[in-house]
C-alpha cells in the first residue's frame, strides 16, 4: 500500500526535511504533494532526487490525501489542518496548535507511540523540540525510577526560529566581522557573538512560551501531571542543534553509571560521554544533520541523595520536528 502524503510548509527549514527524510526512509509514497503559500506557488522543492511543483494551500483541495504533515505556523495548523482532517487524512501538526487539547495526542516515537492510535480529531501533535529530545533522554529514567522533577536549561539554535532566523544570523555574523551594525529584525535583539533568554512568547507567570511547552509536554507525553518543571530557554549563536543541560530529580535513587548502562541501550539515545577533551556531544561535531539524540556529562548529582545531570544535543530540525513527524506517519502507515 502507498499514501498521498501532503507536507504542509514544504519550502520551509523543517518541510524540506521532512521531505528529504520521507525519501531517506523510503516511506512509502504513492503521491506527494507540497504546499506553502501563494507566494511560493509555481517553485521547486526537493524530494529525494525529483524536483516537485509547490502548490498554494489556499485553493488546495485535500480531498483524497491520507497523511498530512503540517509544519507552517500555528495559525495555518489552526485554519487548514481540520479541513484535511475531515477530508479524511490524518494530520501530523508540528505546531503548538493542537498540542494541548485532550483529544489530540501528543506524541515522541520512542516512548508514548500507542498514542498515535488515540486520535478521535484525525490529528497528531508532534512535540516542541525542545521537549521532544528531552524525553527521548528522560522517559527511561521516568520508568526505571520515576522523576519527580526536572530542572532544565536549553541552548537553542536559531533554526528553531525557521529560515528568517538562520539568515539572521548569517547575516549579522558576517556583518559585524565587517564593522557592520547588527540590525535586529527577526530577533530582539543581536544574535551573532551574544545569546538571548528569550524564546517564544511571555506569559503571565514570566516565564516564555517555550519554557511553558517544556512544563506542559513533559507531563503529557510521560502521563504525568505531578512531575515538576524548572525551565529556562536561552537561544544561541549555533545554526543546527538545541543542547540542554538537565538535572533529573528522581523518586527512586539512580546513580549516573545505571543511567549511562540504561541510556546505551535506549531507542533513539547515543552516549558519548568520555571523560576527556572532545568526549561529549556537541551540535557541530555531533548533532547537526543527524538523527539519535546524544547524551553526555552523566554525573550524579552530588548536592542531592536522589539526582543526575546530564548533557543533551540533538539536530531540533531532524528529532525536534521533520523526523519525529515522519516517524510518527510510519506508525500510521503500519496501521493499515
Ligand atoms: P512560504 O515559503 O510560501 O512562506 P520557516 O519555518 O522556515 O519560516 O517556514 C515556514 C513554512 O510555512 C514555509 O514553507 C511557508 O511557506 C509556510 N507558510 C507560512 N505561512 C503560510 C500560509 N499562510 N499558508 C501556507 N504556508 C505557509
Ligand atoms: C524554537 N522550539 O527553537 C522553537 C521552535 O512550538 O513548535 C518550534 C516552536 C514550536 O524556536
Amino acid at each position: 500500500k502507498t499514501f498521498k502524503v501532503a507536507v504542509v510548509g514544504a519550502t520551509g527549514a523543517v518541510g524540506e526535511t521532512m521531505l528529504s527524510i520521507l525519501a531517506e526512509r523510503n516511506f512509502p509514497v504513492g503521491e506527494l504533494v507540497a504546499l506553502a503559500s501563494a507566494k511560493s506557488a509555481g517553485t521547486k522543492v526537493k524530494y529525494g532526487h525529483r524536483d516537485v511543483v509547490v502548490q498554494d494551500l489556499a485553493t488546495f483541495d485535500p480531498a483524497g490525501v491520507d497523511i498530512a504533515l503540517f509544519s507552517a505556523g500555528a495559525a495555518t495548523s489552526k485554519e487548514h489542518a481540520p479541513k484535511f482532517a475531515a477530508a479524511g487524512a490524518v494530520v501530523i501538526d508540528n505546531s503548538s496548535a493542537f498540542r494541548y487539547e485532550d483529544d489530540v495526542p501528543l506524541v515522541v516515537s520512542e516512548v508514548n507511540p500507542d498514542q498515535v492510535a488515540n486520535r478521535p480529531r484525525g490529528i497528531i501533535a508532534n512535540p516542541n523540540c525542545s521537549t521532544m529530545q528531552m524525553l527521548v533522554a528522560l522517559a527511561p529514567i521516568h520508568r526505571k525510577a520515576g522523576i519527580e522533577r526536572i530542572n532544565v536549561a536549553t541552548y537553542q539554535s536559531v533554526s528553531g526560529g525557521g529560515r528568517s532566523a538562520l539568515e539572521e544570523l548569517g547575516r549579522q555574523t558576517a556583518g559585524i566581522l565587517n564593522f557592520q551594525d547588527p540590525e535586529p529584525k527577526r530577533f530582539p535583539v543581536q544574535i551573532a557573538f551574544n545569546l538571548i533568554p528569550h524564546i517564544d512568547d511571555f506569559q503571565p507567570n514570566g516565564y516564555t512560551k517555550e519554557e511553558m511547552k517544556l512544563v506542559w509536554e513533559t507531563r503529557k507525553i510521560l502521563g504525568d501531571d505531578s512531575i515538576r518543571v524548572n525551565p529556562t530557554a536561552v537561544r544561541v549563536p549555533v545554526f543546527f542543534g538545541h543542547s540542554e543541560a538537565v538535572n533529573v530529580e528522581t523518586r527512586e535513587k539512580i546513580t549516573a553509571d545505571e543511567v549511562r548502562t540504561m541510556l546505551r541501550a535506549a531507542p533513539g539515545v547515543e552516549v558519548v560521554d568520555d571523560r576527556e577533551p572532545g568526549g561529549y556531544p556537541t551540535p557541530v561535531t555531533h548533532a547537526s544533520g543527524r538523527d539519535p539524540v546524544f547524551v553526555g556529562r552523566i554525573r550524579d548529582d552530588e548536592s542531592h541523595p536522589r539526582a543526575v545531570n546530564l548533557w543533551i544535543v540533538s539536530d531540533n530540525i531532524r528529532k525536534g520536528a521533520a523526523l519525529n513527524a515522519v516517524q510518527i506517519a510510519e506508525l500510521v502507515a503500519d496501521e493499515r
